[in-house]
């Protein structure tokens, strides 16, 4: 897979970039304390890994989830890339065959593949993404249980009953959750790196055990790229093609909305 174990506290993730870029400069913002710690690059069997902190480490049998946060997971370069090259991608049909086999058109079924744009847009309106702004992309709970079958949860209802089940209705943890989510948007409205990155496909890992210990951080940089001279996002303004907005407040507004929800009742 993309990672390996490293010395205690830390692991190795396949290096990439884009990923070191952002890392780098997390060190010095005040997201900091809401991104995983990152320590540089090793080289292992000769592939190159960055080294950060292992956020499970300080967790006893861990429940821990991933939502993909913002209304688009697909960076604009990938759209103009479609349209200057179009490469049908043969395992992006098959990987939507096997969810639904209506969903390819009469064009894309006589050519066994879909363009990656078509593909990536077809799971956010599938999913939550695109009307919620974030789609829940796997759970796994202190029992070892593993749940990524969240391809067609849509429905806040349906968003909301998966976190209930996430939480196992513990009230702490939610309120710890809850406040994190709070806290973190509220350094996002003033970090000088989110205000001058584009954030697609990154994600929000939370994490709790039964000692009552709940923590929310930011991951996955790997198509969060730096917007040309001078310009910024608000990241809650609907996108268009050109302005890069990226939909991130937007979806966790909508996620806090819903702990919260979950919280009164
Ligand atoms: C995957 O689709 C995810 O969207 C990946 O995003 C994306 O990687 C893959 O594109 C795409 O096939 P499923 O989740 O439906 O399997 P992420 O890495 O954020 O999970 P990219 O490269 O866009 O980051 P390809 O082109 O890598 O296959
Ligand atoms: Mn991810």
């Amino acid at each position: 897979g993309n990672f390996q174990a490293g010395d205690y506290g830390r692991v190795l993730k396949r290096y990439c970039e884009c990923e070191q870029q952002c890392l780098q400069k997390l060190r010095d913002d005040v997201l900091q304390p809401h991104v995983p710690g990152y320590y540089g690059v090793v080289k292992k069997d000769d592939q190159e890994y960055n080294v950060m902190d292992d956020l499970l480490a300080d967790f006893e049998s861990p429940s821990i989830m991933d939502c993909k946060m913002g209304s688009r997971t697909y960076l604009e370069e990938e759209l103009s890339k479609a349209r200057e090259r179009p490469r049908l991608r043969k395992d992006m049909f098959e990987k939507m065959v096997a969810v639904d086999p209506e969903a390819p058109t009469e064009q894309e079924r006589a050519q066994q593949g879909v363009l990656k744009p078509r593909y990536m847009q077809w799971r956010e309106t599938l999913s939550s993404t695109a009307t919620l702004g974030f789609r829940i992309e796997g759970i796994k709970k202190a029992d070892g249980t593993c749940n990524t079958n969240f391809k067609k949860t849509k429905q806040k209802e349906q968003v909301m009953k998966a976190l209930e089940d996430f939480v196992e209705g513990n009230n702490q943890i939610l309120k710890l959750y809850l406040h994190q989510l709070k806290e973190l948007r509220s350094v996002l409205e003033k970090s000088p790196f989110f205000r001058t990155h584009e954030v697609v496909g990154s994600s929000l890992l939370f994490v709790h055990d039964a000692s009552v210990k709940a923590r929310v951080w930011m991951i996955d940089f790997g198509k969060t790229v730096p917007l040309p001279d001078q310009q910024t996002l608000d990241h809650r303004t609907p996108w268009v093609e050109g302005n890069q907005e990226d939909g991130y407040l937007w979806g966790l507004d909508n996620l806090i909305d819903i702990f919260s929800t979950i919280k009164e009742e």
